[in-house]
């Protein structure tokens, strides 16, 4: 629909729900919060038009109401199956968000915090507290597609045992039908989805995430393209009966995570909790958007994307995929240590690659909001992340203070007197910042959902419809060993071949498995359980676009390491060799000019590193510096054990579908480091 199709400005007439006319006084009243509807009137007071002028119009757009017959046949169907009580079309105003919060708070599902303006925290079911992988489907036709890092089930199955499962699901709740646009409004990279979902936590979390809401439609038009989400918690309530302030799910076996890869389709049942329902994120902006990249020929990435600026003002923008516990979040934040540099942030997890005019690869934030991961959330580890949720955020599953404030492990400070766990049970708080493993008072993977354009390093081309254009791309994970500081791929396919062996070492602390200890766990490219089909055939995408580019205008692939540790030396905080947060900006220092062609690296048999002398090391505490060489040098033994994995645990899972290229460069490297 487009704006203003209801005749005159939007919201220039009073047309309340009903039918009736109310004063319009009071109308405005009402609709104080609603920003978009107050500008008007505060517009029309500067003007001193007479108020009598000012007629609202509050248009409480039904199903009937939808002009793109694709997706109003497809909601239709849906209500069919789910029959709901009620369906309403989600606006996106403030309005709708603070009534739906209320609910939330009047059933008991939420808590108002006193300590922060406009928060709210949720406690969910121990049984739906992250995304489940083995729970999530790729649901090609052929196995093949879905590949061998992807749980498959046939899709005919898959869809018969999942309509039986929705089949009245939505009784007793609201169906709400949220469009929402993933990019800019209007940019030619973003796209467009419908979700329904049975949550209000769910859009809730949507409209600080995505941007949802009537002004969607314009950009759907009649006809457009967009991705069908079906989402239910999966709890039918019987007649009269209520969730009784319990976090709604299904258990376990019953949560399907569906992607339908050739119909571009999304179905998701049974769970509540971020990416499993927030279908925007990881199951369209991610698994279903891999697959559309591949289609039409750009890349759909687990990337940060940050605006870097050097002393001289001058700007680069570098994209990172790193697997989670890498700090992905804290690199997309950092404040740098090295003075004149600045780190703005333009997006802290997704990011959408596209060829723009002149060759290059530009990239927007598909996203609008961070869904962050609370505990060790620290002014220490990431102010601007703190500052980013300290208003209008949704926590979940945080513990709760006695001043009506949230508190997690690692927060940088101990609680006072007594907390509410994220279980909802009262214990008095320890004098620490830790809590033992499995006594947790904020769960490990509790959040904060807060809106992007809170952070106070936002890039202010963060929106930029057109993107940024990208000069560097960064991989890494957590390597105790082996692995450098930072070395650059030779060439785009070595640039592949790094990213196609990302992974971090298994500590005891990420296993219960001794026998696990010192493996490592490959997620390449940061995307293993985001990728739509058949990673061999991911990697070839990769390959494939990069063969079609100006080979001087693709960006420059780097692979960091900020974890190399060395416990023997009891100088160094943790054991870690290298500080990180903060100082990892002297590494984005000399990346940076990297891309400027700037001497200042040297061959290895691993690829390119840094001279002697080229990474700024001003102010770093010495027993950093004395031990930066040992982790500035090729570990050719360390290496050689490496391609043996690669060459025998990690790439034979591909089979044909691993790129003849990918393999040619895990020989070139074989070969250099036998010479070296
Ligand atoms: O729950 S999300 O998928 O959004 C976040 C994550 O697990 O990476
Ligand atoms: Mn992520």
């Amino acid at each position: 629909m487009a704006e203003g199709e209801f005749g005159g400005q939007k919201g220039s007439e009073v047309r309340p729900q009903g039918g009736q006319v109310y004063n319009s006084n009071l109308i405005i009243a009402l609709y104080l919060k609603n920003h978009y509807i107050y500008n008007w009137y505060i517009l029309g007071l500067f003007l001193g038009r007479p108020e009598k002028d000012y007629h609202i119009k509050e248009f409480l757009m039904t199903v009937s109401d939808i002009k793109h017959a694709g997706i109003k046949a497809w909601v239709e169907e849906c209500v069919k199956m789910c029959e709901p009580d009620n369906v309403v079309v989600v606006d996106g105003s403030t309005a709708e968000y603070d009534r739906l919060m209320k609910k939330c708070v009047d059933a008991g599902l939420a808590t108002p915090l006193k300590a922060k303006e406009n928060c709210f925290l949720f406690r969910s079911l121990p049984s739906d507290v992250a995304r489940v992988e083995s729970r999530t489907f790729i649901s090609s036709k052929k196995e093949e597609d879905a590949g061998p890092t992807n749980h498959w089930i046939d899709p005919v199955e898959l869809k018969a045992t999942m309509k039986g499962l929705y089949t009245g699901c939505m009784h007793g709740r609201t169906m709400y039908v949220i469009p929402f646009c993933m990019g800019p409004l209007g940019s030619p990279i973003a796209k467009y989805g419908i979700e329904l979902t049975d949550s209000e936590y769910v859009v809730l979390n949507m409209d600080i995430m995505t941007r949802a809401g009537e002004k969607v439609w314009q950009y759907v038009g009649t006809d457009g393209d967009w991705v069908p989400c079906l989402h239910s918690v999966g709890k039918p309530l019987n007649n009269g009966e209520t969730d009784g302030g319990i976090w709604p799910c299904a258990d376990v076996e019953h949560k399907y995570i569906s992607q339908f890869p050739e119909e571009h389709l999304i179905w998701s049942y049974g769970s509540g909790y971020g990416g499993n329902a927030l279908l925007g994120k990881k199951c369209f902006a991610l698994r279903i958007a891999t697959v559309i990249a591949r289609e039409e020929g750009w890349l759909a990435e687990h990337m940060l994307i940050l605006k870097l600026t050097n002393p001289k003002g001058e700007v680069k923008y570098v994209t990172g995929a790193f697997p989670s516990a890498c700090g992905k979040t804290n690199l997309a934040m950092l404040i740098p240590t090295i003075p004149g540099w600045k780190v703005e942030t333009v997006g802290d997890d997704i990011a959408w690659m596209k060829f723009g005019k002149d060759g290059r690869l530009y990239a927007i934030n598909p996203e609008a909001g961070f869904f962050g991961v609370a505990p060790g959330t620290s002014a220490e580890s990431n102010k601007n992340a703190l500052i980013s949720a300290e208003k209008n955020t949704i926590y979940t599953n945080c513990a709760l203070t006695e001043d009506g404030d949230v508190w997690w492990e690692g927060i940088g400070y101990p609680a006072k007197g007594k907390l509410v766990d994220w279980k909802g049970n009262t214990r008095d708080a320890l004098p620490k910042d830790k809590s033992p493993k499995g006594e947790e008072f904020a769960h490990p993977n509790a959040r904060f959902t807060a809106p992007a354009k809170q952070c106070p390093c936002i890039a202010s081309d963060w929106e930029s419809p057109e993107g940024v254009p990208i000069s560097a791309i960064l991989f890494g994970g957590r390597r105790p060993s082996t692995v450098p500081l930072v070395h650059q791929a030779r060439s785009w396919n070595h640039g592949v071949f790094l990213g196609s062996i990302v992974g971090s070492e298994i500590t005891a602390a990420s296993t219960i498995n001794a026998a696990e200890v010192g493996k490592i766990r490959r997620d390449p490219f940061a995307i293993l359980p985001f990728c739509g089909y058949n990673m061999g055939d991911y990697f070839q995408h990769w390959i494939d676009v990069g063969a079609k580019a100006d080979q001087d205008k693709l960006p420059k692939i780097f692979y960091v390491n900020w974890f190399r540790k060395d416990e023997n030396n009891k100088d160094l905080p943790g054991g870690f060799m290298w500080p990180g947060y903060g100082d990892n900006s002297r590494v984005l220092a000399w990346i940076f000019d990297r891309c400027d062609g700037v001497d200042n690296a040297v061959d290895t048999p691993i690829g390119l590193m840094p001279k002697d002398g080229a990474l700024n090391t001003d102010g770093l505490a010495d027993y950093y510096k004395k031990t930066l060489p040992e982790i500035l040098k090729v570990d050719v033994e360390g290496w050689k054990k490496e391609v043996k994995d690669i060459r025998e645990n990690h790439y034979p899972k591909f089979g044909k579908h691993l790129p003849k290229e990918l393999t040619a460069i895990l020989d070139d490297l074989e070969a250099r480091l036998n010479k070296a």
